[in-house]
């Protein structure tokens, strides 16, 4: 036989085509699109389906630490086996470099945890969180030529925050070594400030981490931000963006003419600052639930964001995946977390429900075009970060990474359905239209019905070379 498998009567959906097609996969890579393609070891009818590339999801957190004794509630086999029940076939983790630690030893560290327990293929991003002489002159460029083409940089959190100076030294890495850097976009003395006049007053309940960073805060470092990247002659991407203010910062940027990338993400577009009021739950942590970086805003804000969706100010709609559990006797959820919303630790899940999150709110409703959507979910990711012609899209060569998906299929969101380590879910109880029926990474099925199927571990740690990193 020709084709170890062979996907026949589905539509195919690219960034730009919509085709009626058939698959031929041998090797794990798309060997041909083809009219009618029969000379197959499997087939499956796809018939009534969407064929997309698999969703890439290039800012989650997987076995991070986040502050003193908290851990993220997913590792690298029960984030990529939920991942993979959501549609995705490759996600972007990062590899943190903790203080006063060495970057290469925390990389590796990081990447030995990965190898060998992922259900799909994994490209490890690094964050930079101490840009000492031998970090900035030779382990950052190292890792760079090693495969590790980008890296974040935080504007805030006491353990993770650079200054301008740091930042600006870490830009100059990144531009001499082709490196793709992200920012967390929010300003760490506007948030102090703010966070210890709130606590000061006694509003200290999870609400008050929406009033300690108001947008200004997220306006102000985009800015600032940018003006770092023109002065440095960076392109950078601005992640997890909230609302229209820091939107307005990225399109003044742009129109000077400066090579800014956008992404935002589920949480601000579904939800508002109001649910970290608790949506009623007399629990007073029920609202610790949707405390995540920046916060949800409001429904003006949503609005906003989906006008950049659909004008193209966002390229990318990540999940920003960061599990917690709360239920948790064992004490990972730091027990002071109750005492003010500044120790509840800072991230929601949403690996396994962004795609139906955004198919559902976004294609359903007329709000983006199918090319839109598949563009948002994994072309433009796989551009950003040096993936791409290998992962991102459908046609002969790329990797045979698909998701089966049924536009018309209605399910809802519940936790006790999931597959990731949190043990809530954002969205519990919500409807969504579209729905990824089967997950093919690399030519063989991982998940069916939003079920994984329980092949064993095949995802590999995929290192990107800067050449493959896009143009600016
Ligand atoms: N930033 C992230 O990117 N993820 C979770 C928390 C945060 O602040
Ligand atoms: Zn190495
Ligand atoms: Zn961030
Ligand atoms: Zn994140």
């Amino acid at each position: 036989t020709e084709f170890d498998l062979a996907i026949r009567g589905g539509t195919l959906v690219t960034a730009t085509d919509t085709l009626r097609a058939d698959l031929g996969i041998r090797d794990g890579r798309i060997a041909a699109v083809a009219e009618r393609i029969t000379d197959a070891a499997r087939t499956l009818d796809a018939s009534g389906l969407l064929v997309l590339p698999g969703g890439i999801d290039s800012h989650v957190h997987i076995a991070q630490a986040s502050g003193p004794g908290i851990v993220m509630a997913d590792d690298f086999a029960s984030a990529t086996r939920a991942a993979a029940a959501g549609g995705n076939t490759c996600v972007m983790p990062f590899a943190l470099q903790p203080r006063g630690a060495s970057l290469r030893e925390a990389t590796h560290a990081y990447r030995a945890l990965a190898e060998g327990q992922c259900h799909i293929d994994v490209a490890i991003h690094l964050i930079v969180s101490d840009p000492t002489p031998a970090v900035l002159g030779q382990e950052l460029p190292a890792l760079i030529a090693e495969g590790y083409t980008s890296f974040k940089v935080f504007m805030t959190y006491d353990d993770l925050v650079l200054n301008d100076r740091q930042i600006l030294d870490v830009f100059d890495v990144a531009r001499r070594e082709g490196a793709r850097v992200m920012v967390h976009a929010e300003g760490y003395d506007t948030i102090r400030y703010m966070s210890e006049k709130l606590e000061r007053a006694g509003q200290t309940a999870p609400y008050g981490h929406a009033l300690s960073r108001p947008e200004l805060v997220e306006r102000e470092a985009a800015h600032r931000a940018i003006a770092h990247a023109e002065l440095v002659d960076l392109p950078i991407v601005i992640v997890h963006v909230s609302g229209e203010q820091a939107m307005e910062q990225i399109a003044w940027a742009r129109a000077r003419g400066l090579k800014i990338h956008a992404e935002t993400c589920p949480q601000y577009l579904t939800l508002t600052a109001e649910d970290l009021k608790g949506r009623g739950n007399p629990d007073p942590m029920a609202g610790a639930k949707y405390v995540c970086s920046p916060p949800p805003r409001d429904s003006a804000s949503q609005a906003a964001i989906w006008r950049g969706l659909e004008t193209g100010l966002f390229e990318i709609v990540s999940s920003d995946h960061c599990p917690f559990r709360y239920d948790d006797p064992s004490g990972k959820l730091n027990p002071r977390a109750k005492e003010s919303f500044r120790y509840v630790p800072n991230g929601i899940p949403g690996i396994e429900t962004r795609l139906p999150i955004l198919f559902s709110e976004g294609v359903s409703t007329g709000r983006i075009s199918l090319n839109r959507f598949v563009d948002l979910t994994a072309t433009n990711h796989a551009k950003l970060y040096g993936l791409y012609p290998r992962k991102g899209s459908i046609g002969v060569g790329f990797d045979a990474d698909l998701t089966l998906w049924d536009p018309n299929r209605r399910e809802t969101l519940t936790q006790a359905r999931l597959h990731h380590g949190a043990d809530y879910t954002p969205w519990e109880g919500f409807s969504v239209t579209g729905w990824p029926v089967m997950t093919i990474a690399r030519g063989v099925v991982v998940a069916e019905d939003g079920r994984f199927t329980g092949a064993p571990y095949r995802g590999r740690v995929i290192d990107r070379t800067v050449q493959s990193a896009p143009p600016r």
